[in-house]
């Protein structure tokens, strides 16, 4: 008696966890950022860097006009990065933020699309923060 009901309990945990991840992957973390023009034409935007994400994970800013971003880690150890690459080789950043630390960094990105933003730290032989799911995209209109 006490078995099934014990049995009974973790299927209906397993369910509710079941639940929650199904619910969680269709749509991102964080809705879509877009980017307002300032007056003086700079679109500026503050990203938080913690182990392993980035919010807002999505940002969409205008091409041809300069993107400054804020790029706070809050973690206590590990240093992250913030990377952007255009295969293309239309657009390449590549900026450290090392743990608790804040960096502003500027780029124009010249061309329309959708690039990935990605931090490529890793402590061998474990994954990358990528692979950890830090990860987001950069959409210039
Ligand atoms: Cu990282």
């Amino acid at each position: 008696m006490r078995w099934s009901h014990i049995l009974a309990t973790i299927g209906l945990l397993t369910s509710i966890a079941t639940t929650s991840v199904v619910a969680a992957e269709p749509s991102e973390s964080n809705p879509p950022a877009i980017i307002p023009v300032a007056a003086d034409g700079v679109q500026r935007a503050t990203i938080t860097l913690d182990s392993y994400s980035y919010a807002p994970s999505h940002i969409i800013v205008e091409a041809g006009k300069p993107v400054e971003l804020t790029l706070t880690s809050v973690t206590m150890m590990i240093p992250h990065n913030f990377i952007i690459k255009d295969p293309a080789g239309s657009l390449s950043v590549e900026q450290d933020v090392s743990a608790g630390k804040t960096i502003i960094m500027t780029f124009t990105p010249a061309h329309p699309g959708t690039f990935p933003i990605y931090c490529d730290k890793r402590l061998w032989p474990l994954p990358s923060h990528r692979d950890k799911g830090m990860e987001g995209k950069l959409e210039v209109r």
